[in-house]
């Protein structure tokens, strides 16, 4: 049996920060090939990337996700208890619950609720001067998705919430003050949403019919138990915190029309080109960096031992970049999609494989829809000038954003 190649380092924690979300891919090049295996956050842990190894990351039978995303994760972004820690029966029917709210007219209901906010922020960006488009996209997201969940939102808090949300996003992979500003915002959230959950249930708080807070303040698991009030909270959170995050691609789509000028007139009244920039944007900009998952019994892949309970982690960013999967990685170009749907295990910016079976995404409908529906206001509904100021992604830090956060200056409306 052939050893996985092994880095030299005791402790790769710091070298995981260092070089971020070329960490995994790195280490592949130099080792020549997808595969490698270092003590990474106290744990043996083996990385991988590209197509054929997201199929076998996304193989059920050979992996589980209990106990398997670290602590520091669990603690700040994802939650505890939530749909990402669970397998089989109970993830099922977790999973199914959260897809069932993402029918084509809770879409398009998300993406109205959007543009309304992008139309009312348009009138007052038009007088502003000097507009900075990523807190914006946090508050206007923060609105639309609660107003979409059910969620009662007064205006005076808006403020917060997308601040704790934000706050989560970046806890995950920060340390100090980013971290704990991930842990307090999390307390707080559970807090907030798990209150919201009683006040459902016991009637005081009237919840629509089908809103995502009806839907999870109803739930029963596969058992015909209802969801304890924090683990709703949780599931809350995991719609919540996730449409607000779309902030990011949207500000990276602005960058993308920024940098790759031709195509704002070819997204323009064509929702095919609109679709493909879109996957483009989502696939070549660094966000969600690698999932992780935990050997469920021990098998061989490619000649490799990979031994029972051994943590796995699957080099999202690194895929999407695989020059093997996509001619000229390092290459904007939004034609590459022309082809027809992305194959599930080569565009894995929100994970892979199937969405109902396994952990695939839950929100890439949503996050696709309220890109469009932002790409379309930029390029149709608004002109604008980008004026000179710090653009430059850096793939260290995690999750990425321009340093500048997208400033706009001379905004008016078209349309
Ligand atoms: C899972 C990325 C938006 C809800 C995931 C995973 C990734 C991801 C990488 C984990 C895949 C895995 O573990 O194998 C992103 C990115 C987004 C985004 C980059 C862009 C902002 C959304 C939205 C929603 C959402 C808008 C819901 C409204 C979820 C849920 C899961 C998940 C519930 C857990 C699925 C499961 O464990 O079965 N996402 N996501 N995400 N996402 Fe997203
Ligand atoms: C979400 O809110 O669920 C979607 C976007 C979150 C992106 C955060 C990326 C940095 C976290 C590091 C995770 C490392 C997992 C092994």
């Amino acid at each position: 049996m052939a050893s996985i190649p092994a880095d030299r380092s005791p402790e790769s924690s710091l070298a995981l920060l260092r070089d971020g979300y070329r960490f995994i891919g790195s280490r592949c090049d130099r080792h020549g090939g997808d595969i490698f295996q270092t003590r990474l956050l106290l744990r043996p842990t083996i990385c991988l990337r590209g197509r054929d190894a997201a199929a076998l990351f996304y193989d059920t039978d050979r992996f589980e996700r209990a106990k398997a995303t670290p602590m520091r994760v669990q603690r700040t972004l994802t939650g505890r208890g939530g749909v990402q820690g669970l397998d089989d029966a109970a993830h099922r029917a977790r999973k199914e619950m959260l897809l069932s709210l993402m029918t084509p007219t809770a879409l398009r209901r998300l993406g109205q609720l959007f543009d309304d906010e992008w139309q009312a922020h348009l009138s007052r960006w038009a007088g502003a001067g000097r507009v900075v488009l990523y807190p914006e996209l946090g508050r206007m997201l923060t609105r639309a998705v609660c107003a979409w969940a059910g969620v009662p939102l007064p205006d005076a808090q808006v403020d917060r919430c997308a601040g704790d949300l934000h706050a989560m996003i970046g806890g995950g992979a920060a340390i100090g003050p980013g971290h704990w500003r991930g842990l307090l915002a999390r307390r707080r959230g559970e807090r907030w949403l798990a209150g919201l959950v009683d006040r459902t249930r016991s009637g005081a708080v009237p919840a629509p019919a089908g809103s995502a807070l009806r839907v999870v303040a109803e739930h029963r698991d596969e058992r015909g138990r209802a969801l304890p009030r924090r683990i709703a909270a949780v599931e809350l959170l995991n719609l919540l915190r996730p449409t607000v995050a779309v902030d990011r691609f949207v500000v990276f789509a602005a960058l993308a029309l920024h940098d790759h000028p031709e195509w704002r007139q070819r997204v323009r009244d064509d929702d095919a080109a609109t679709e493909r920039f879109v996957q483009e944007v989502r696939r070549y900009y660094p966000f969600f960096p690698a999932a992780a998952a935990r050997v469920r019994r021990p098998f061989v892949w490619r000649g490799y031992h990979f031994p029972r309970g051994r943590r796995v982690l699957l080099d999202l960013y690194g895929t999407n970049h695989h020059p093997a999967l996509w001619p000229e990685p390092e290459r904007f170009r939004p034609e590459r999609f022309d082809g027809g749907p992305p194959d599930p295990f080569a565009l894995i910016s929100q994970g892979g494989g199937d969405h109902a079976t396994g952990h695939r995404c839950a929100g890439e409908w949503i996050t696709i829809e309220l890109m469009k529906r932002a790409v379309t206001n930029l390029t149709s509904r608004m002109r604008y000038d980008v004026p000179p100021q710090d653009l430059a992604v850096s793939l260290r830090r995690m999750p990425a954003l321009p340093p500048s956060g997208f400033v706009i200056t001379g905004v008016r409306r078209t349309a």
